[in-house]
């Protein structure tokens, strides 16, 4: 099985490039196997601290952050970072040609039940002329992303990477201790009869998503005449490397519940990265009236409206947006 550096070389990717994404990669295995040992290492349960989001931090969600600021801003190529337990940007390299930005551990309330958890990472080119503390390096569309992924902490460890070539996936191998390649180009199939939403939220959703889950619920009986099974498992980086691995409609819709906070997921750290992942493996991902990755973002933790996935079934749940 091929090794990450020369698929990446056989890419055309920056070697500079390849050595902050294997800087990453180390940090994440570091985190996995921190993750492994659980209440062994005592990593377990919350700080009692909160981050920018209003959300209690977990132990590992602190390690984790720390690891991978420390061990990116080393590599002397990275002008800024920003991450979902960061209140602002972090500046580095004045000279550095990347921004990075990264959930550190996604689906963290996940931790204390043995669940599925991931890093969520999103690598931006860095304006020469900006300073490194000047945040609206990071105020650029998804589109302008050259490169993105995840790592998954499962039963296996695994990572789904796109420099715009397809998208990978890849197992982490502890004997030899390296991320290989197990699945050269993820395609998401078009169809699904399987979707992921906090059905839990329903009454909050607006119209459009009303109807169209409940035309997904009425299954043979109903407009869409197929049945759909549901799945939900509370860390994006769980639902969406479902979608990649065998389709799927995931959806985290504006809602009512909160009306200082309409939408959950954060745009930079979460849904771009995914957006870049899901359209180069054949999928779609929009909030049901634009397409994410156009979004010109306003701020470094704002959220946005998800839904992505198998293309036919996005189209559909759009159509419902334009009725
Ligand atoms: P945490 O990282 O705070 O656990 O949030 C995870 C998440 O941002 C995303 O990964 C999930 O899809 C979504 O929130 C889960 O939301 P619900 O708690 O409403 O199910």
């Amino acid at each position: 099985m091929r090794r990450i550096s020369p698929v990446l070389q056989q890419d055309g990717v920056e070697p500079e490039l390849i050595a902050l994404l294997k800087t990453i990669l180390a940090a994440c295995r570091e985190i996995s196997f921190r993750v492994s040992q659980g209440e062994l290492a005592g990593v377990l349960g919350s700080t009692l601290g909160e981050n920018i989001q209003g959300e209690t931090q977990k132990k590992l969600d602190v390690i984790a952050n720390e690891l991978l600021k420390e061990v990116i801003l080393e590599t002397g190529v990275v002008k800024a970072i920003s991450s979902e337990e960061e209140d602002t940007i972090v500046a580095g390299n004045p000279q550095g040609k990347y921004l990075v930005t990264f959930d550190p551990l996604d689906g963290s309330s996940n931790t204390d039940i043995n669940s599925l958890i991931g890093t969520i990472f999103s690598i931006l080119p860095a304006d020469p002329d900006k300073a490194p503390d000047d945040s609206s390096l990071f105020l650029q569309p998804g589109t302008a992303q050259v490169a993105a992924g995840y790592v998954l902490y499962g039963p296996s460890t695994m990572l789904a990477l796109t420099t715009g070539h397809g998208t990978r996936l890849y197992t982490l191998d502890n004997t030899y201790g390296g991320f290989l390649l197990t699945e050269d180009q993820a395609a998401i199939p078009k169809y699904t009869t399987e979707f992921a939403i906090n059905m839990s939220n329903q009454r909050f959703w607006q119209e459009p998503m009303q109807r169209y889950v409940a035309d997904l619920l009425l299954g043979k009986t109903g407009p869409r005449g197929k049945n759909f099974n549901m799945r939900w498992i509370a860390a994006m980086v769980g639902d969406v490397h479902r979608v990649l691995c065998r389709g799927g409609i995931f959806a985290y819709p504006r809602d009512t519940k909160d009306p200082q906070k309409p939408d959950k997921l954060r745009l930079m750290y979460e849904a771009n990265p995914m957006s870049f992942l899901v359209e180069q493996a054949g999928g779609l991902s929009s909030t049901g009236y634009q397409r994410i990755m156009d979004i010109v973002p306003t701020d470094i933790h704002q959220r946005v409206a998800v839904i992505l996935g198998s293309k036919h079934e996005v189209e559909t749940c759009i159509g419902y947006h334009k009725a």
